[in-house]
């Protein structure tokens, strides 16, 4: 990949700290995690035949979600991350994001959260930074077919929605990216209409999986990730995963999203991992795994159908797709 080269060394080195941290803490936190929350760990718990490459580091207050990760299954590099990202606002060209997201400012930042909430509010940078956060080893699959896998921190939207406290008429979650074509000169010829926009049910957005990502790696979001501060949705699209958030609405309908609009036929709201839905012009059966030749199987809700297949009980997937 193109992008890895222009990541300076000072970059790349605290993926060696973080890998090795990440060796004691696992060992921590099975020691402590199976006593302690032996419920959770049976719900969230491994089929047998896949090793767990474990993740919760600083909280206690919230549930020990397990990042499940076949046993061939490694975390991409950060230079893999950070050097191959779809950022339309940036540019179209997955190597050239990095680069001509330099300069996107991410501070002073703000995020609205309102709608059908009680108290409505917004919160600044330092007030996000400062919520209890988790480092989440996930799977990111992108609709184009293919992925990586992706050492997040952030914490769960679940907790920040609690602080506006949703009215029970809220039924979904609307999110809005920041946009600006002075910061986002390109922005004008990605093809999709803008500010770019993404929406779940509430009890998607309430889900324990459902982060709101501040860092990578241990470290704050490159920009060229969603800076400095996005939406991650294991088992979706990584389209769903919308970046550089500013605002977040409750509401009773189900809300518009970028790439449904752009082609419905396409994109469903829901864009649910699923191997056994094709994309009408290709294949969902298998993807390519950024830094590995030949592909993989796809995995049903991209291998969270334990955790997540209960939200679509009932529910024609090749029709709700
Ligand atoms: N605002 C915004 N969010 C976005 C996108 C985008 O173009 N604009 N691309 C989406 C797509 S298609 C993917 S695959 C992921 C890519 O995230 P990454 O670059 O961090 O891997 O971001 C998603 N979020
Ligand atoms: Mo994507």
């Amino acid at each position: 990949m193109s992008g890895s080269s222009k990541i300076p060394s000072s970059e790349i080195t605290p993926e060696e700290t973080f890998l090795n941290r990440r060796f004691f803490m696992k060992s921590a936190i099975w020691a402590g995690s199976s006593v302690a929350t032996a419920g959770l760990y049976r719900a969230f718990a491994p089929r047998p035949e896949v090793a767990s490459v474990g993740s919760v580091i600083t909280s206690v207050a919230e549930p020990a979600v397990q990042s499940v990760l076949a046993a061939d299954e490694k975390i991409n590099s950060f230079g893999e991350i950070a050097g191959y990202n779809n950022y339309y606002e940036f540019s179209t060209d997955k190597s050239e994001v990095a680069d001509k997201a330099r300069n996107f400012v991410t501070n002073p930042w703000a995020v609205e959260v309102g709608g059908l909430v009680q108290s409505p509010r917004t919160f600044d940078l330092e007030e996000l930074l400062k919520m209890e956060s988790v480092e989440r080893t996930y799977r990111f699959r992108c609709v184009e077919g293919w992925s990586m896998v992706i050492p997040w921190v952030g914490f769960p939207l679940a907790k920040l929605l609690a602080k506006v406290q949703p009215m029970s008429q809220a039924t979904h979650v609307a999110f809005e990216t920041y946009y600006d074509l002075k910061q986002m000169p390109d922005a004008g010829s990605a093809g999709i209409d803008l500010p770019y926009v993404e929406g779940l049910r509430l009890d998607e957005a309430m889900h324990p999986l459902t982060l709101m990502a501040t860092g990578l790696y241990g470290k704050t979001l490159p920009n060229q990730n969603g800076a400095p501060i996005r939406l991650v949705v294991p088992w979706k699209y990584g389209f769903k995963s919308i970046k550089s958030v500013v605002k977040i609405t409750l509401t009773d309908k189900e809300p518009p999203t970028t790439w449904n609009l752009a082609n419905p036929r396409e994109y469903g709201f829901y864009s649910n991992v699923n191997p056994t839905v094709d994309h009408p012009r290709w294949s969902q059966a298998r993807e390519r795994r950024i830094g590995e030749s030949g592909t993989r199987e796809t995995f049903m809700f991209n291998g969270y159908a334990e955790q997540v297949a209960s939200l679509y009980a009932g529910m024609d997937l090749r029709t709700h797709f």
